[in-house]
């Protein structure tokens, strides 16, 4: 790629995360998205950690004046008094419990840890780490605590908005099973973003469901009263190395970091132990009872945690793989979200086809780790490439690149500049 045309993409980069920045948090994209997401927030620092570390450094203590007294960072942090999305803070009630400013009751992928490690890297600051590290850590602990609800086994999510990923079809056996919620509901997203991009309305009556019982139950639930719950190999993977990275900054502290490395092992070995031979993919545990499965890639991404693994070679065939992840005539951007072969993909609606490109962030530093550098070039020079012809959308239809869902969308812009600025 032409260096005219990476700081072409750098500059734009830069000026989207400005865009949407309000000063005190950085919004995932204009309209759609009013309030401080989790691990959009953590893919921001990392995009800003070499440009404005002291903005990067606000963004991480943004999130954290977030976080619940139990130790829960959750998945929003809604720092205006009103807000545009639903459902909002009025619905998810967390305001008078044990959060000290309005948020959602659930979490996300725990992504910051890796991202303040990397904003260190990049602008070491001690005072800063020992003012996070302490939380973050205690945010990890939190995970042990309440998601492991077998010591041995993945760490559970009871939402599906906790993974990141929210109508995947690796949901819909649970989904299926859940009595949509009758409570008045507003999409507010489709004001936005077109219906057939978006999860489907039964979808959202399911989500709503699961957060009235989750917000019932004081968002602290026993396994058998959860109506859902999935050992999530995607989130176990990126706690995995978040693990190993506080461990990392609690060295840089002089403290000691042997139970950080303890978790660490007991996730990596969860994870081991969710490697599917016969299917080549690592596997959800769906601690519903049941093996319904779909080829999703998020059975691929937990060699960003394990990137040693004796599947590695077959994992990176599937990215590859016109038939599967990989890019085919009629597909030509990849990897789709859900693998081409699938009964469930859709290559326009949300999590079940389209490409987006944090998820390649993780894959090409997964990639990397795992010794196939060529592999990993050639995702970062394709994710750059689909940025630079057709800016920073949110997710992207894998025939054609067009961008979908919400543009000017901050985490496309960060990781483009992470992938410039890190290759
Ligand atoms: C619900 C903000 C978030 C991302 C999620 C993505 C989407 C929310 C929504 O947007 O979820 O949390 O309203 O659809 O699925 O990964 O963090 O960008």
């Amino acid at each position: 790629m032409k260096p005219g045309i990476i700081s072409a993409i750098f500059d734009e980069a830069h000026a989207t995360l400005r865009n949407n920045d309000n000063g005190v948090y950085i919004k995932p994209g204009p309209g759609q998205y009013p309030g401080q997401w989790n691990w959009d927030a953590a893919l921001a620092v990392i995009g800003l950690a070499s440009i404005d570390p002291e903005r990067a450094r606000n963004e991480v203590e943004s999130l954290l004046t977030g976080q619940w007294e139990d130790g829960m960072v959750p998945h929003i942090v809604f720092h205006d008094p009103v807000v545009d999305y639903f459902p909002g803070p009025a619905i998810w009630g967390s305001a008078q419990g044990s959060s000290p400013i309005p948020s959602s009751g659930i979490t996300q992928p725990p992504l910051l840890a890796t991202a303040v490690r990397i904003l260190h890297e990049v602008a070491p600051s001690i005072a800063f780490l020992e003012q996070v590290v302490p939380d973050l850590d205690r945010w990890h602990r939190w995970f042990h605590h309440w998601r492991r609800f077998d010591r041995h086994g993945l760490v559970a999510i009871l939402h599906p908005w906790e993974s990141g990923t929210d109508n995947s079809p690796r949901f819909d056996r649970a989904l299926r099973e859940i009595n949509g919620s009758e409570s008045p509901m507003v999409r507010r997203d489709l004001h936005h973003v077109s219906a057939e991009q978006r999860p489907s309305d039964s979808d959202y009556r399911a989500y709503l469901r699961i957060l009235e019982h989750l917000r019932d139950a004081g968002y602290r639930p026993e396994l058998d009263e959860s109506i859902f719950a999935i050992g999530d190999t995607f989130l176990t993977a990126v706690l995995a190395v978040a693990e190993r990275d506080v461990g990392y900054l609690l060295s840089e502290l002089g403290q000691a970091s042997t139970e950080a490395a303890a978790r660490e092992a007991s996730l990596r070995a969860a994870l081991e132990n969710a490697w599917d031979a016969r299917r080549a993919r690592f596997v959800d545990q769906d601690l519903g009872g049941s093996d319904e499965w779909f080829d999703t890639i998020t059975g691929i991404l937990p060699l960003y945690a394990l990137p040693r693994h004796p599947g590695s070679g077959v994992l990176a065939e599937a990215i590859a793989d016109p038939a599967s992840f990989g890019p085919s005539p009629e597909y030509p951007r990849m990897p789709t979200s859900v693998s081409k072969a699938s009964p469930a993909f859709e290559p326009r609606r949300y999590w079940r086809g389209p490409v987006w490109v944090n998820i390649n962030w993780f894959l090409i530093r997964a990639f990397q780790a795992a010794g196939y550098p060529d592999l990993a070039s050639h995702l970062r020079e394709h994710t750059l490439d689909l940025v630079g012809t057709q800016g920073f959308w949110e997710y992207y239809d894998p025939r054609n690149g067009q961008g979908l869902g919400c543009g000017q969308f901050t985490w496309s812009a960060a990781v483009a500049i992470d992938l410039i600025n890190r290759p």
